[in-house]
Formats: structure tokens, sequence, C-alpha cells
């Protein structure tokens, strides 16, 4: 069975080490292969070249900006298959439908189904057949607004928004949901940078990332610390290589080697694409262990304090940024008492670090003037991910590195405009300043008692307390943890609409009444009663600017999200005196309306109409803290995550570089080595060893509950100990819904503790 003498040697289907960089030829080939699947031979390709650019629209594949000073085309692998995938000639049309019986579709995987191509028509499920039929929009809208009416009360329906919509669709859709009487507004967010918006305002006043990209121009030392920008953010390998060559150490934390952290070599760079040559991004690579931040973090507070005693017994002036410190924050006696009061001891077993490697850290980070922090998934997924981002801000605070040129906090955002959906109202906890003025604006009262965030949305369904679910966007069934818990949830309500461009499985878990609504791309033109129109989002970065879709829609019946919450809203609401039609019409009156409920868009219409618009005000990057003291905060928290027990196995879940969330592009993820499969389990070779396994074997996975993923492939992997990773959304079946950050309620899906059994 096994290769004795080298377990690596073993022939694994499907798994072959990749020694490439990322970028290169094998992504441009990866773009030809999505275009010519998608598209077709004679692929109009000019839609790749309107990408981020000052009048093309938002590349909807991430939330990373557009560096202002170039207009050339920025080439991105992932940016181009979301765009392929949304520019598709493929249609899933009344045929499609008439051919396969939703009990089919059920059968389908996720690929199968988002593959099969764009949605044409209003759709409705019929029961007495077994297929979606199309229906008019009228008559679709005429159901969504009776199911609505139908509820005893408004607080039964949960109002979804994922980010890719627009601020004008999210904005015209909080409008909605108020007006008709609920804050349940369950968002991607909440599964994502939750621990972030959470987290941050408490530490520094502000739920926001601090930095520009001009900031990374002028950093000395920047950590990535559980983010895959390789894959998730690739135009972020760009701003890295700048600073790599520039002498900038990049400190990266990750329980898995990602390629993209390593070696890129740019598509954009003639010299590197016709020659053997790359750029080294990580000067150093961390395999901290999975849920292991914290530790690692508080080892890393904990060598700078030793160093800055040090310092001062040697007659210097210390590492600390004392003026700084006594300035603008409290906390630091108790955050001190803390870190001393932690060992070594602990904080080495539960990182998996030894104490050099942190230290070592901790001393590019002391030695530097302007440090910027990025951090992803691998920090927020966990139960512990409020206070773990909590961390982060303390490191920086330590030594003046919020609010200064070249410093920061950079959470790398997830959907293209989830940070603009938060501020322009998306949100379960909203403000009484802002609902005033929403109130005062539209002359209604919106309620004022707080709603449901993703996780109790799924337990208020599930529990028969919320009848109705509205999704603008997403997959939120196939994205929370838990399908036997969460499909169900869906299953049992009366009512269930999804706005899509692309059908998906949340759809085919029907509900009394099921209607899918087809609505415009990114991509697409958007023509209404006033002309063309065009929508605006929000980058990681507080950038606000325009994006403009030049293609011809995917199908003439097609409607626009805002279009299609004006629809919902005028049936639904038939006595609210909301012009619904006239503000469609023309998007500028959208954006006055969000003008006179958020002041912070001052002159929005003038200025997003400016060459790659403006920025929000976020005051912790003018050292303006936003906290009742005025002041920022250190924040104590003991240890948690991983407990570096010899026996713990952690499990992370990660994207492929062939997926966009719930969307699998593919069934290959080039830079880890994997070729059309998914059934893999990443796992250190000597926990294998531990456990009378190696490389190739098959083994169920097995969770707490009892839960298993059966009959996966362990791939020997350059991972952490006691850590795994195998890939969402095929693990959520791991993670209870009741896993979640008590602080934020960010599902844990980077932590879930499991055992390996060889399957049967
Ligand atoms: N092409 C593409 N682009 C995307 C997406 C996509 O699916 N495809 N999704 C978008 C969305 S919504 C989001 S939120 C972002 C997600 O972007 P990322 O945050 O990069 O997402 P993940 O793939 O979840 O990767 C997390 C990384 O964290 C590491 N990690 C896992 N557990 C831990 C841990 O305990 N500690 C540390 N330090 N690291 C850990 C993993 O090894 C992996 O490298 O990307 C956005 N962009
Ligand atoms: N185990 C595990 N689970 C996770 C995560 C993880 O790392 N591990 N990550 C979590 C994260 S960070 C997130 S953000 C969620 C993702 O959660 P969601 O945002 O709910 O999911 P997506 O897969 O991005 O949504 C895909 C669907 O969006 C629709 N769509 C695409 N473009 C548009 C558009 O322009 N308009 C509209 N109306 N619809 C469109 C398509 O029909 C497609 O089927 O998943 C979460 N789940
Ligand atoms: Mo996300």
């Amino acid at each position: 069975m096994t290769d004795k003498a080298d377990p690596l040697s073993r022939d694994v289907p499907g798994v072959e080490p990749y020694d490439g960089p990322a970028g290169g030829w094998g992504a441009l080939r990866a773009v030809a292969v999505a275009i010519r699947e998608q598209m077709g031979a004679s692929a109009d390709t000019r839609a790749l070249l309107q990408m981020n650019q000052p009048d093309g629209f938002d590349c909807p594949g991430c939330a990373w900006p557009d560096p202002r000073h170039t207009s050339s085309f920025e080439f991105c692998e992932n940016g181009a298959k979301a765009v392929t995938w949304e520019a598709t000639v493929k249609r899933v049309d009344p045929d499609f439908f008439a051919r396969h019986s939703a009990t089919e579709l059920l059968g389908w995987t996720d690929h199968q189904l988002e593959d099969a191509g764009r949605l044409t028509h209003p759709l409705r499920y019929d029961p007495a057949t077994d297929h979606f039929v199309p229906i008019p929009w009228d008559e679709a809208f005429a159901r969504v607004g009776a199911g609505l009416q139908a509820l005893e009360d408004p607080n039964q329906a949960e109002f979804y928004c994922s980010g890719r919509a627009s601020n004008e669709a999210a904005f015209l859709y909080q409008l909605f949901a108020r007006a008709f009487g609920t804050n349940n507004f369950p968002d991607c967010s909440n599964m994502c940078h939750e621990a972030t918006s959470v987290g941050l305002p408490q530490s520094i006043g502000v739920g926001k990332g601090t930095v520009t990209l001009d900031d990374f121009e002028q950093a000395d030392a920047i950590f990535c610390i559980g983010h895959n920008p390789g894959t998730n953010h690739p135009r972020m390998l760009t701003t890295l290589s700048n600073a790599a060559r520039r002498g900038v150490p990049i400190i990266v934390a990750n329980p898995m080697k990602e390629r993209g952290l390593e070696r890129f070599k740019s598509p954009q760079h003639p010299t590197e694409m016709l020659t053997p040559y790359s750029t080294q991004l990580a000067s150093a690579y961390h395999q901290v262990r999975v849920g292991g931040d914290m530790a690692m973090l508080k080892g890393m507070m904990k060598a700078l304090l030793e160093a800055d005693a040090a310092d001062l017994a040697a007659g210097g002036s210390g590492l600390l940024d004392r003026p700084f410190i006594a300035e603008h924050t409290t906390g630091i006696e108790a955050l001190r008492a803390d870190i001393e009061g932690t060992s070594w001891e602990e904080i080495v077993r539960r990182s998996g670090l030894t104490r050099d490697a942190i230290e070592s850290m901790a001393r590019v980070y002391g030695q530097a003037d302007r440090v910027i922090l990025c951090y992803g998934m691998g920090i927020t997924q966990h139960e512990h991910g409020t206070a773990t981002v909590q961390m982060l801000a303390n490191l920086l605070l330590l030594r003046g590195n919020i609010g200064k040129p070249g410093a920061g906090i950079c959470p790398l955002r997830g959907h293209s405009n989830v940070q603009g959906d938060r501020t322009v109202g998306i949100t379960e906890v909203p403000g009484e300043a802002m609902l005033a003025r929403l109130d005062a604006r539209f002359g209604i009262t919106a309620p004022r008692a707080h709603g449901h965030a993703a996780v109790e949305a799924l337990q208020a369904m599930r529990d028969g307390r919320a009848r109705a679910f509205i999704g603008l966007g997403g997959n939120l069934a196939v994205a929370m943890p838990d399908p036997e818990a969460s499909f169900a949830a869906f299953r049992n309500l009366d009512l269930s609409v999804s706005i899509l461009t692309k059908f998906n499985r949340t759809c085919l878990l029907l509900a009394k009444e099921t209607i899918v609504l087809p609505c415009l791309g990114r991509t697409e033109l958007d023509e209404q009663a006033g002309g063309p129109q065009w929508v605006s989002v929000e980058d990681s970065m507080s950038m606000v600017h325009a994006s403009r879709g030049k293609l011809k829609p995917a199908a003439p019946d097609l409607k626009s999200e805002p279009a299609i919450v004006a629809g919902m809203a005028k049936a639904a609401l038939p006595h609210v005196a909301i012009d619904w039609d006239w503000l469609v019409a023309d998007y500028d009156r959208i954006r006055d309306a969000i003008e006179a409920v958020f002041p912070d868009f001052r002159d929005f219409n003038v200025r997003v109409r400016q060459k790659g618009g403006f920025r929000l005000t976020v005051g912790a990057s003018d050292r303006v803290w936003n906290t009742p003291d005025g002041k920022a905060h250190f924040l104590v928290h003991p240890i948690s995550g991983a407990s570096g027990a010899e026996s713990e196995l952690l499990l992370t879940t990660v994207r492929s570089h062939d997926q966009y969330n719930t969307t699998i592009y593919g069934l290959n993820d080039r830079y880890r080595g994997v070729t059309g499969r998914r059934d893999v389990i990443f796992a250190h070779a000597e926990d294998l060893a531990a456990r009378g396994l190696a490389h190739g074997d098959r083994v169920d996975v097995v969770a707490a509950s009892g839960r298993r993923l059966a009959g996966y492939t362990v791939v020997a992997h350059a991972i952490a100990r006691g850590s795994l990773a195998a890939y969402y959304p095929e693990a959520n079946c791991l993670v209870p819904l009741d896993d979640y950050d008590r602080e934020s309620g960010t599902p844990a899906y980077k932590s879930i503790p499991v055992t390996l059994r060889p399957t049967a």
C-alpha cells in the first residue's frame, strides 16, 4: 500500500507539487481557457479590457483598490475568470428548466449548476410538475408582495445581502426592508470580516482599514497574516512585489505555504515573463498553527516588551512609541500585565512557532518605523476572531503604527462591495442618527429594535420564527455552516426569493413559494427611464468610485438590482408613499438620498464623478479616535484557539484557486498542485505518520458532532503541525451552526476540531 521508503513518491491521482511562481504564463493560460469555455471561440473579450478602468466597471472579483496613477490594464487571472463567468454565452432559459426537474438539479454539483449559464427569466417553482417555470415580472413581484404581506410580523422576514450589490442597490434594499418594518439584515460580512467591523471600533473607533495604496509605497515592513492574495486578491501581488523590490521585508504568518506569498511573476512585467526571473515576496514565512495566531501575536508583543526593557536598561529610549501611547491611548498597563503573565511555554506550544521565530518577527516589527499589518479570513473566522483582530490593533498601537503615513491596519475585504453595503445601511444594528435621517428623508418610521445577523437569521428560519427569505445575490444556504441545519431552515420557509445572475443550490431548497429573479451583472449596460445608469462601490481602502457596465445584457428580460428592489417594494408596500419608480429612473436620485442619510457622502454625485472617486472619512487614519472617550484602546483577552496538544487536529477551510466562494469555476487548485478534484485534505506528513497514515490514503474526517467527510484523500503538504485544510464549501458539513464567535457572530470555519480515520 504505502511506499515506506518515501511516502511522498507515491502517485496520487491529480496531485503533483507545483514548482512555478504565482502569476506567469500559467495565469495567462488559465484566462485563455476560461474565455474559451465560457465565451466560445469567437469571444468578445472587450469586457476584460474594461475592468477597473476609470470609465469601465469595477471588477467583481475582489475589493482590492485600483492604483490611481495608472490607466494601463491591470491584469488579474481571477478577475478575468469572474468576468468570463458572468459574460458567458451559456444560458439557463425556460427550455433548460423544462428539460430538468428541480429534483434532478438538486443532484448536480455546485459547479454544474452555475456552469449551466446565466438566468434569463423570472421563475417560480411549480410543485405540480416539480419544474421551475417562467413567469412575467408583474406576477413575480405580486407573489413576493403577497408573501411578505401574509406575514404576521415584519420580523418574520430575513433580508440577506451579498457583497456584490452596488451602493445604490443596497441603499434601496435597506430602505425597502426598513419601510417594511424590520432590521433583519443577515449579510455576507457576517461570515467574513464581521470580527473587523465589531473589533476595530472598540480598539480604534472605526471598523475599517486605515491605510491607502500610497501607504504601501512608504511602508518599511509589511506583515501578511491569514490571507492568500495569489488567489483571492491577485492585484495585491503587484503592490507586494513593488514593496519587495524596494527591499521592504514582507513577513508572512500562515499555516500553509501559499505560492502567491512566496514568488510572483508579473504578467505585466516583460522581463519577468520572458526570463526565468520572478520576484520573491515573503522575506520570512512562519507556519503558525491553525488557530495559533492569538498566541503568536502575544508572543510578538512579549518579545517587543522585553526588547524595549533591554533597550531602556542600556540607556536607549525604548521601542514603544511612548508619546503616542500617552497622548492617544488607554489600557497599556493592563495589556503589559497580561503579556508579562503569559509564559513563553504557552506561547510556543499554542502558536506552533519557536521562540526564536517569534522574536525574529518582533525584531522586524520593532526596527521598522512604518508597519502595515494585512489580514484575512485566517484571522476572522474563528471563535476568537474579534479578540484576535484586537490583538493586531494592540501590536500596531504599541509603536504608534496607526494614523501615520506608511503604517496601519489592512483587512483584506471579501466581496467587491461588501464594505460599501455596510456603509450605506445594511446592518442589523443601525444607529439612531442614521435612522432618524432615513425617517426624515422618506417619511417612514424605521424600526429601532435590532435585527438578525446571518447565524441568528438561520436559527430563526430553522426554528420557524422566520418565514420569508429575500436574498439580494449570494448563495446563503451553501455559504453558511452546517447544511443539515441550514438546508432544513430554507425548506421550512413560506417564501424564498433569490435575486441572482446564476441559478444556485439556495433556490433548490424549496419553500412553499420559491421565486428566482434574474438580474443584470456588473459588466452589463443598465438602461432605465432616465437613460443609461451606472453605480458606485467602495473598496477595501474606503475609496468610493463609479462602475459602468458596457456589455449587452445576457437576456432582454433582465432587470437591474435597484429596479428589482423597487418592483418588490411597490408590490409589498402599496401604502408607503415612496416613489420607487422615480428613484430608479435616475440613480443620481438614489445617490442624493444616500447623501441625505449619510453625511460622509457630501457632494456625492459630484465627487463620485471625479476620476478615481473619493475616500470616505476614516477617523483613525488621522488619529481621530471615534470611541466613547476619544482614545484608542489596548484591549486584553486570554489566549484562545489551538491548545497545542499532541492529539489535537484543527481543520481550516480554504478557497481553491478555481473558485469564487460557492461558485466553483473548475476543479483545479494550481498553486497547491491539485488538478481535477476537490476531495482532498492537506496534512503535515508527520501528523499523518503519527496516526499510521500516509500521503494518498483515504480517510474519513470526523468532527466532534460525529459528522464526517467520507472518503477524502490525504495529501502531505507544507502545512503546520496540528493543522489540516480542506476546501470550502464541501467541508461546511463539519461546522456546527452554533460554533461561532460570540462577539461578532462569525462562524468558526477555520478551526474545526476533527479526527482522521481510515475509510472503511
Ligand atoms: N478568486 C477569488 N477571490 C476572492 C474570493 C474567492 O473565493 N475567489 N472570495 C472573496 C471573499 S468573499 C473573501 S472573504 C476573500 C477571502 O480571502 P482570504 O482571506 O485569502 O481567504 P481564504 O481562502 O479563506 O484563505 C485564508 C488563508 O488563511 C490561511 N489560514 C487558514 N487558517 C488560518 C489560521 O488559523 N491562521 C492564519 N494565520 N492563517 C490561516 C489559509 O492557509 C489561507 O492561506 O477573498 C475574496 N476574493
Ligand atoms: N467553510 C467556509 N465557509 C465560508 C467561508 C469560508 O472561508 N469557509 N467564507 C465565507 C465568506 S467570507 C463569504 S463572503 C460567504 C459567501 O457568501 P455569498 O456571498 O452568499 O456567496 P457567493 O458564493 O459569493 O454567491 C454566489 C452567487 O451570487 C450570485 N451573483 C453573482 N454575481 C451577482 C450579481 O452581480 N448580482 C446578484 N444579485 N447576484 C450575483 C450568483 O447567482 C451566484 O450563484 O461564504 C462564507 N462561507
Ligand atoms: Mo467574504
